[in-house]
C-alpha cells in the first residue's frame, strides 16, 4: 500500500515538474529548458558562492544550474572547460538561435563544441544590461545556432562544451558562466518508474475499496 501511494505521489511530482518561468535578457523560458548537469570538465573555478572549487563541486553545479543570472563561475586556468548536459528535456535544432548561453562581468568569449576536443565555435557575449538591486551584475547573452556546427535541422543534443579559458583580447579576461538555456526544447519522456504499472492500476481501481472493507471489518 505504501508502496502504491508514493506510485501516485510520484505521478503528481511529473505532473507539475518545475513550470517556473524566467525572464533572462528578454526571453522567457520555464526552468525545465535550463542546462541540468555537469559532466566533465577541467580546471579550479572561481564562484559567487565559493573560490577555489572543482568541475564536480556542488558550488559549481548549482551556479550554472540555477534560476539565477546573478550566480556564475569562472576559472583562470588555461583549459578550463565545462561539459553540461540536458537530463529533463533536450536541446535541439530549430529555426534561428537554439541555446542562449548568459555571462557577466566584462563580455567575453566561450569556445563552443558539442564533445570534448571537437570542432568548436569562438562565441562573442554581448552587454545588454544589469541585474539585481544591490549586485548590479551585467547580464551578457550568446545566441548560439546549433547549424553553424553543422547540426541537421530538428536533431537533438543532450550535452555540449563551453571553453572557458579564452581571455579578452583588449582586457585579459575570462567568461563568467552564470546560466544556459535551451530556446529550442523538448522535454524528454518521464522515466518508466514513475507511472504505475496496468497491474498497479487495477489495484488503484478495485483494491482500495477492497482495503477499505477489509480495514473496516477488522475494526467492527
Ligand atoms: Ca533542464
Ligand atoms: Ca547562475
Ligand atoms: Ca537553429
Amino acid at each position: 500500500m505504501k508502496k502504491l501511494i508514493l506510485g501516485i505521489a510520484a505521478l503528481a511530482a511529473c505532473v507539475n515538474v518545475d513550470a517556473a518561468s524566467i525572464t533572462v535578457a528578454g526571453r522567457t523560458f520555464d526552468s525545465v529548458q535550463m542546462v541540468d548537469s555537469v559532466i566533465s570538465g577541467s580546471g579550479v573555478f572561481q564562484t559567487s558562492l565559493a573560490d577555489d572549487v572543482g568541475v564536480y563541486s556542488n558550488e559549481v553545479l548549482r551556479v550554472v544550474t540555477d534560476n539565477d543570472p546573478e550566480s556564475y563561475a569562472f576559472s583562470w586556468d588555461p583549459g578550463a572547460f565545462l561539459e553540461l548536459g540536458f537530463t529533463d528535456n533536450i536541446l535541439f535544432n530549430g529555426p534561428g538561435a537554439d541555446l542562449m548561453v548568459v555571462e557577466t562581468g566584462v563580455p567575453d568569449f566561450f569556445r563552443f563544441s558539442l564533445s570534448v576536443g571537437g570542432p568548436s565555435l569562438l562565441v562573442e557575449t554581448s552587454f545588454i544590461g544589469e541585474r539585481g538591486a544591490t549586485t548590479r551584475l551585467s547580464i551578457n547573452p550568446v545566441f548560439i545556432d546549433l547549424s553553424d556546427l553543422g547540426v541537421g535541422l530538428n536533431a537533438a543534443v543532450t550535452s555540449f562544451v563551453l571553453g572557458m579559458d579564452y581571455s579578452h583580447p583588449l582586457y585579459d579576461t575570462e567568461p563568467s558562466l552564470s546560466m544556459a538555456v535551451a530556446l529550442n526544447s523538448r522535454l524528454v519522456d518521464p522515466p518508466s518508474t514513475s507511472v504505475p504499472e496496468p497491474a498497479s492500476w487495477a489495484l488503484l481501481l478495485f483494491g482500495l475499496p477492497l482495503l477499505a472493507f477489509q480495514q473496516k471489518k477488522v475494526f467492527v
